[in-house]
């Protein structure tokens, strides 16, 4: 396993749309490990595979409330079957844009398909943070950030704080 860079944004990877995965193969297995050591690490409860400039629909995610068991999961192509008309407005925030934390509204509950490890098509239903993950890092692999959810002005902010961020990181 290894850590992998997760990149800030502005960064023009973050806004790429990711692509398919054909099959499950070896490589794909050590792609979700390395993403969920790199998870754990930051630490997150989830983490989409452009965050570390790699262009596949992959997401990992471990929801798990502290002091339960950890409960990681590798998700291959995801798509949303069925979202709640009920929305949620909680507050995100994301590796990739460190130390910010908006609120965002989103649909409460959905349904996932996705291609397991194991080869298998699995479908679920989500709710609470689970779903929020979800939604967060599936957009995440079209290219959409949290930030987007806010307005110009914000977003704005947000991006310049960012940029200075990254300067001062590139200084040490
Ligand atoms: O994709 C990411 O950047 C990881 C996100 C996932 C996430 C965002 C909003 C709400 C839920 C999940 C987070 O930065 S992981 C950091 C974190 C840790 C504990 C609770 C919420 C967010
Ligand atoms: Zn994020």
């Amino acid at each position: 396993m290894s850590l992998r860079e997760i990149l800030i944004i502005p960064d023009p990877l973050l806004r790429r749309t990711a692509q398919p995965v054909p099959e499950i193969t070896d490589s794909i297995r050590k792609l979700g490990e390395d993403m969920l050591e790199t998870m754990y690490d930051a630490p997150g409860i989830g983490l989409a595979a452009t965050q570390i400039g790699v262009m596949k629909r992959v997401f990992v995610m471990d929801c798990a409330p502290e002091g339960e068991e950890p409960a990681p999961m590798v998700i291959v192509n995801p798509e949303l079957t069925w979202v709640s008309e009920e929305t949620e407005t909680s507050e995100e925030g994301c590796l990739s844009i460190p130390e910010v934390y908006e609120e965002v509204t989103r649909p409460e509950r959905v349904r996932m398909r996705w291609l397991g490890l194991d080869g298998e098509t699995h479908e679920q239903e989500f709710g609470a943070r689970w779903a929020v993950c979800i939604q967060h890092e599936m957009d995440h692999l079209d290219g959409k950030l949290f930030i987007d959810y806010l307005g110009p002005v914000k977003r704005r902010m947000i991006t310049s704080k960012m940029k200075k961020l990254k300067k001062e990181r590139s200084r040490v």
